[in-house]
């Protein structure tokens, strides 16, 4: 069997007062041979530029893939990250959030849950798990609505948490889910990986996670991004409708 060498792959876009305490956080965790890997759409706040002074700082473990040119979006940067990572020899992949909700803290402990999964979530909706105490009560309602709204609709059984983006990916998940089926371009990439993965039959485990808000920079989760995702459950159902555990492809 090869040595592990998970990587963590974060999506960046304005994200300039987090990047590097996220960074330095998780070079600091007990993990042997962690890479880090951020993919920046051409942040206008100097992001990028601050990524690669980090990647100067750890060479070979911490890389920046910066997408210039090309239209920004959480699933489009995700993918291109998640092949990075794989070309570079992952064995498995932990992706999450720059602002400090998912906490660098509890990435060891994701990836060690790996040796009984498939793919592990970190989970704000089973018991232990939670969401920040300064939630209001029409933000919290609107976080469970979105994920019994998703699940309805495509039917999943077995997970709470399909629209979190705190996970940890074998290797051989990705290669199986065949990432050129993931067309999603914006925030429903959460939804439309989980909703791949059950449907190829993978074994997913939920974790609970405490979600806390972010402290610094601001959320690109507009109403108007909301309701495109929204939307775009129903498309995902449809493109991914006939899969089955024999669609996985072949390592
Ligand atoms: N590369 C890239 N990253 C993005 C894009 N949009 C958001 N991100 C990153 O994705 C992560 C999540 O974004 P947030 O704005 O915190 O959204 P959220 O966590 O879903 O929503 P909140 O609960 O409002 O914080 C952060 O690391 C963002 O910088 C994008 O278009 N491109
Ligand atoms: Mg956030």
């Amino acid at each position: 069997m090869s040595k592990a060498m998970p990587w963590v792959v974060i999506p960046t876009y304005n994200e300039a007062d987090n990047i590097r305490a996220m960074g330095e956080a998780l070079m600091a965790l007990p993990v042997p041979d962690l890479h880090l890997l951020f993919v920046d759409d051409d942040s206008p706040d100097g992001t990028g530029a601050l990524g690669d002074a980090l990647a100067a700082a750890y060479p070979d473990r911490v890389h920046i893939l910066h997408r210039v040119n090309r239209p920004r979006g959480l699933g489009r940067a995700y993918v291109a990250g998640f092949r990075y990572a794989l070309e570079a020899g992952a064995t498995a992949i932990v992706q999450m959030d720059c602002d400090f909700s998912h906490q660098p803290q509890d990435v060891p402990r994701l990836l060690a849950a790996l040796a009984e999964a498939d793919l592990v979530i970190g989970s704000r909706y089973v018991p232990g798990g939670a969401v920040d105490p300064d939630w209001g009560f029409n933000r919290r309602l609107l976080s469970w609505w979105a994920n019994v709204y998703a699940r309805t609709i495509l039917g999943i059984r077995g997970v709470r948490d399909v629209t979190g983006g705190f996970r940890a990916w074998r290797r051989a998940t990705l290669e199986g889910m065949a990432l050129e089926r993931i067309r999603s371009q914006g925030y429903v990439f959460q939804v439309e990986m989980t909703y791949v993965a059950w449907r190829l039959g993978y074994h997913i485990v939920e974790l609970p996670i405490f979600f806390p808000d972010r402290r610094k920079g601001a959320s690109k989760m507009s109403i108007p991004v909301k309701v495109e995702a929204a939307l775009r459950v129903w498309e995902v159902r449809w493109r991914h409708r006939a899969l089955h555990p024999s669609s996985r492809r072949e390592p």
